[in-house]
């Protein structure tokens, strides 16, 4: 080597030095952890947004975030009804462990709720220095004791109900159901409009440090209500916060005026979202914020009036695919590249990841992936048995292939063939069958019964 190609490589070494300083300064704020937005809509179905080919309603922000960010195909909610998703979402179990295996009902449940000794996604968050906020449906317990602020969130506004008349934010059974905190508030307004306030004041506020927003929204589950239409509940028991002013109210609307509601209540939920992605701009954080969206079920499939799940069969509280695989997008400029994930991930596999991105590390033995892999280097998952428990009902995967276990039945598909479900092949291939069933009920047996339901207030 000549003295001349020696003191070449010095120059190169030094800059190369430099010029990592320089990149290292230059991004100061990007080296913090990421903020977390989860915004989750109830009972939204595959076949509702434009970016998973729906046409009946314009939905351009989550267009937009698809197009910009993640988009998966084969995510599905852990549950095909509200409470159990919304369970595992919170601890990053299979619910049945916490007892949630079906709707925390406004009728018969009004004194239970998740188990307070659960470690929640917000708590975790919590503890890495994370300030956490709710605004929306909690749907995990009605009294107080049940309440997020008791579940890690420091923040709450919304409703704990499975659904409220978004006028008059009172339950199906007649309960008045709007709290702040631990405390029901007379708080006018369209209950999305509300909340989407909520969450863009609780970004301004915490803006300096890294967030946990969680906005669980009531759309476009029932009642179907626009942003221009009525109240049609009144309050029939339980206590009332003071300062509450009437609200007009109307017969519930039904047949074409339902139809057009439904409509209105996706492409709201779709203003709204795009209402707290301009917030997070006109704020700077975002190419520091991991946005999330998906929906908590599948679709209501009701004709006439929406809940459309696209290709896929069964609905809402069914074990087919229409009842748990739901829209999925995941949005964090710079950081996911754009494209189209055909990986399995349920709602479970967010707390893991939201941990992972936050520094914090779960105590509880967790069912859930980190998806951090998948998102940040497109990397696949690794091969997992899942499944999906609903009373007596079982459905089980093994990557595409499906065993579907019921009271009368047992059906198999393969869901890369098949993703209607149209082929039943368990009398064709009665081994396969047999193997995954023993899989499925020894996995069954693991999951059942660790923890009830907790009662009492
Ligand atoms: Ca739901």
């Amino acid at each position: 080597m000549t003295d001349r190609s020696f003191h070449w490589l010095g120059q190169l070494a030094y800059m190369a030095v430099l010029a990592s300083l320089l990149l290292g300064l230059a991004t100061p704020a990007a080296a913090g952890p990421p903020n977390i937005v989860l915004i989750m809509a109830d009972d939204l179905g595959y076949g509702e947004l434009g970016c998973y080919g729906a046409t009946r309603c314009q939905t351009p922000r989550l267009d937009q975030l698809a197009a910009t960010g993640l988009r998966l195909t084969d995510f599905h909610s852990n549950g095909s009804v509200c409470s159990p998703t919304r369970a595992a979402l919170m601890t990053g179990r299979y619910q049945q462990r916490c007892g949630i295996d079906g709707v925390v009902t406004a009728k018969k449940h009004r004194d239970a709720g998740m188990p307070i000794v659960e470690e929640t996604l917000a708590e975790l968050l919590a503890q890495a220095g994370y300030a956490t906020g709710i605004f929306g449906k909690w749907h995990l317990g009605y009294a107080p004791s049940f309440s997020p602020t008791r579940q890690g969130f420091a923040e709450f506004s919304g409703f704990v109900s499975g659904n409220i008349d978004l006028f008059s934010h009172i339950d199906q059974e007649g309960w008045y159901d709007w709290w702040q905190q631990q405390s029901l508030v007379a708080e006018p307004g369209y209950a999305p409009h509300l909340l989407t306030e909520h969450g863009i004041d609780f970004i301004h506020r915490h803006k300096d440090q890294p967030f946990f927003l969680y906005l669980p929204h009531p759309a476009p589950h029932y009642p179907y209500q626009g942003p221009g239409d009525a109240a049609n509940r009144t309050i029939r028991q339980g206590p009332s916060p003071s300062g509450l002013a009437e609200v007009r109210t109307v017969p519930a609307l039904a047949g074409n005026d339902a139809a057009r509601a439904y409509r209105e209540m996706v492409e709201d939920l779709d203003t709204q979202v795009g209402r707290i992605v301009d917030a997070l701009e006109s704020c700077g954080l975002r190419d520091n914020t991991l946005l999330m969206f998906c929906s908590d079920n599948g679709g209501i499939a009701k004709p006439g009036i929406g809940g459309d799940n696209g290709p896929l069969r069964g609905r809402k509280g069914q074990l087919y695919e229409g009842g748990h695989r739901v829209p999925a997008i995941f949005n964090w400029p710079g950081k996911i590249r754009p494209g189209v994930s055909e990986q399995t991930a349920l709602t479970f596999d967010l707390l893991p990841t939201f941990a992972e991105l936050a520094g914090a590390t779960p105590t509880a033995e967790i069912d859930g992936t980190s998806l951090t892999d998948l998102l940040v280097d497109n990397r696949s998952l690794p091969a997992r048995p899942l499944a999906w428990l609903s009373g007596h009902s079982m459905a089980y995967r093994e990557g595409p292939w499906k065993l579907l276990i019921q009271k009368r039945s047992v059906e198999l598909y393969n869901l890369e063939d098949d993703l209607a479900e149209a082929h039943d092949l368990a009398a064709e291939q009665p081994e396969r069958v047999r193997q995954m069933q023993a899989a499925a009920e020894k996995l069954r047996a693991q999951i059942r019964g660790t923890t009830p339901m907790q009662t009492g207030s």
